[in-house]
């Protein structure tokens, strides 16, 4: 497939598309402004930062600017304390990472401490001009909240993508590596263009192939990509497989406290670093869903990551190791024992006992990426150990990139919640970045969307959810919104109009997809295996209902502390009470908390059951209303990307349906209580 270059094709370009300028005011003002550029330093990344400067100028502008900035019109590109013009009070708020783009008296100013920071200042620098900023208020300083914005990728080295739904892998192919790497520069730069400053390249279930990713057969192919990433400003991390001596055959164990094992893994460390001076580290999912674990050899999750933390050490190099760690056995007679207590039941008792090399990454959950979950209580229950957020962009349990559902409004929610943990105000934002509890490192991490399709993401609009992700990961008190608005103005139009109509279909799209999905909380009722179409009992580790437990009285999980598994106990008090007690409870996660009768009343004045009914009712008019809008904008827009959304339209309300029948009609069976509103439920 020949790949468009960038300006070629507005679904490839994503938020880089750079029209040029059509107002001839601002074009001319522009023109003038922004004539000359001139470096003040060099480095790899640097070299970077001035040519995305310059190719961008050139599409924005329709004219190159010249290689000099001398006099008025000229762009200065550079470290903060080398420009002599910038005052130094502006100088000190940057911090590593940061940058300060500023208009003045006909200069311009990108600067940073670093040359990361610099090509972040470009590139916002550029999203200023192709929004039509008045030179006035081209102002801006910015600094990363979090000090690791990363991208997991979930890809397999036979370029299959564990829950990818937008083809295959753009760095593998049959077992090895794609030659060719202009798709992997190309996303490099999308991904350096929001902010991301790390990514793990393959899937933490790491398989035979993948586990060799750390031998000489192939460390020099992931050095290859690691050199691309790098003019981007972007650290490499790789999973590894915890028993990688063993199941390389070299050792006869991978017992953490076996010398043999520690120093096969300090020998591994120096033999990554002889091929990637810069590596970031590894990222484990060890102990879960039949992935080897330090439990094999009667070990603790902190003795596994200390054992790995050590081999990097001396590098520079980190261990981020998850926290997603249940039993997927659970028999389901069992109703005490409870998934939602899982990991924090294993790793608070470890709080304080990790290397400070070592990251806990914690999926925003209790359970798993579920439309609608309560935030992981080991977010302001940790105290002692570096912490990082999971998200998943890849719309696994939210509509696989068939569906609209835009999720910076749950991410919102998720980073702006109050543990209480050290009084009001302890968010889950101000834990990652450190500024609760101090840590060596912290951050966010999110499951990739993207894959080989032309689009990225399988559905354009998805593409929205990879730019906000980088948006919130650098700057999580930025609004929906706001995030929003810049999206559809920099990807399709600033035509108000258009700028409405996406917006609003993007921020009602998740509520939506809730409403013909999963009600109150309750999560899951997907089909087993590839998790899309509604199946109430279908979830491989849930059957007959484990997950919602649903019989003809009532739905939902007791985890109340007197009489269920206790998981609302797990919460500082403020949030332990409110979960804790039905009435309190926000009814979104009510059924996540609590076992509910059908014919309990809502806030509303509306039955349980009744709710469940028209919920879904409800989200299938509000998806044909998104087509509806949707419709309207044909001859707003290009046609390849009209088209495009209008057919995944078409099969968001032909599954809404599927859905709503599905599920209202197991619940009227289970239940009995027939529609209020006399409607056919089948
Ligand atoms: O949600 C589950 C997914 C698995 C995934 C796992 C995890 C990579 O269904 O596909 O495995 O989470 O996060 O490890």
């Amino acid at each position: 497939m020949k790949l468009p270059n960038f300006g070629e094709n507005p679904s490839y370009d994503c938020w880089l598309s750079y029209r040029t300028i059509k107002n001839a005011e601002v074009l001319k003002e522009y023109t003038e402004a922004f004539s000359g550029i001139s470096v003040l330093e060099e480095s790899l990344v640097f070299k970077t930062a001035l040519n995305e400067l310059k190719f961008g100028l050139e599409k924005i502008l329709g004219k190159a600017p010249a290689d000099t900035a001398d006099s008025d019109g000229g762009i200065v590109l550079g470290f903060c304390e080398n420009i002599k013009s910038l005052p130094e009070e502006l100088a000190s708020g940057v911090e590593k990472e940061g940058y300060i783009v500023r208009y003045r008296d006909g200069k311009t100013i990108i600067a940073g401490k670093t040359d990361r920071g610099v090509l972040y200042g470009v590139f916002a620098f550029l999203r200023l001009l192709q929004l039509e900023t008045p030179l006035e208020k081209i102002n801006l300083v910015n600094n990363p909240a979090n000090m690791l914005r990363m991208i997991n990728h979930w890809d397999n080295m036979d370029g299959t993508i564990e829950r990818g739904y937008a083809g295959n892998s753009i760095f593998y192919a049959n077992n090895g590596f794609i030659d060719d790497k202009t798709r992997v520069r190309d996303y490099a730069r999308l991904l350096a263009s929001i902010g991301i400053n790390g990514i793990v390249i393959n899937n933490v279930n790491v398989h035979y192939h993948e586990t060799r990713l750390i031998t000489k057969l192939y460390l020099p192919e992931v050095a290859k990509l690691a050199d691309i990433f790098r003019e981007y400003g972007i650290t490499v991390f790789l999973s590894v497989n915890f028993a990688s001596p063993v199941e390389l055959g070299e050792l006869p164990t991978a017992d953490p406290l076996d010398v043999r094992v520690q120093n096969w893994w300090r020998e591994k460390a120096e033999e990554i670093y002889s091929y990637i001076p810069d590596f970031g580290g590894f990222l484990v999912k060890a102990d879960s869903e039949y992935r080897p674990g330090p439990f094999t050899y009667g070990r603790d999750h902190a003795e596994g990551a200390n054992m790995l933390a050590k081999a990097l050490e001396p590098f520079g190099g980190v261990v981020i190791w998850r926290c997603f760690v249940y039993n997927c056995k659970q028999d389901w007679r069992d109703r005490k024992t409870d998934r939602a207590n899982a990991a924090y039941d294993t790793f608070m008792p470890l709080d304080g006992k990790f290397m400070d090399n070592v990251i806990l990454q914690i999926k925003n959950g209790p359970m798993d990426f579920q439309v609608r979950e309560p935030v992981s209580p080991l977010f302001g229950g940790l105290t002692k150990t570096n912490q990082m957020l999971e998200l998943q962009i890849t719309q696994e349990y939210t509509g696989q990139q068939k569906h609209i559902c835009y999720l910076v409004p749950q991410w919102k929610e998720i980073l702006d919640f109050d543990t209480f943990a050290e009084g009001r105000g302890s968010t889950v934002r101000e834990i990652i970045a450190g500024k609760i509890y101090p840590q060596k490192y912290g951050g966010i991490a999110a499951v990739s969307n993207i894959g080989s399709d032309l689009n990225w993401t399988g559905h354009v609009l998805a593409q929205a959810n990879l730019y906000g992700y980088g948006c919130l990961a650098f700057n999580p008190d930025r609004s929906a919104e706001e995030i929003t608005e810049e999206w559809v103005r920099l990807t399709f139009s600033s035509h108000p109009y258009v700028v409405k109509t996406i917006s609003s279909i993007l921020l009602k799209s998740w509520r939506t997809y809730e409403n013909y999905t999963s009600p109150l909380g309750i999560g899951w009722m997907v089909n087993p295996g590839h998790h899309y179409g509604p199946n109430v009992d279908g979830y491989e580790y849930s059957p007959w209902g484990t997950y919602h437990r649903a019989d003809c009285f009532g739905i939902g999980v007791d985890r109340s502390v007197e009489t269920g598994t206790g998981f609302a106990g797990r919460y500082h008090k403020e949030n332990a009470e409110m979960y804790n007690n039905i009435e309190t409870c926000p009814e979104e996660l009510l059924l996540f908390f609590h076992y509910v009768p059908y014919t309990y009343r809502l806030k509303s004045g509306k039955t349980l059951i009744q709710h469940i009914y028209d919920t879904h009712f409800e989200g299938v008019e509000q998806v044909r209303k998104f087509r509806e809008q949707w419709l309207t904008l044909k001859e707003l827009i290009d046609k390849e990307r009209f088209e495009h959304v209008l057919g995944r339209l078409e099969i968001q309300i032909r599954d809404a349906i599927e859905w709503r029948d599905v599920i209202n009609s197991y619940f009227y069976r289970k239940s009995g209580i027939p529609d209020e509103k006399g409607r056919t439920i089948y």
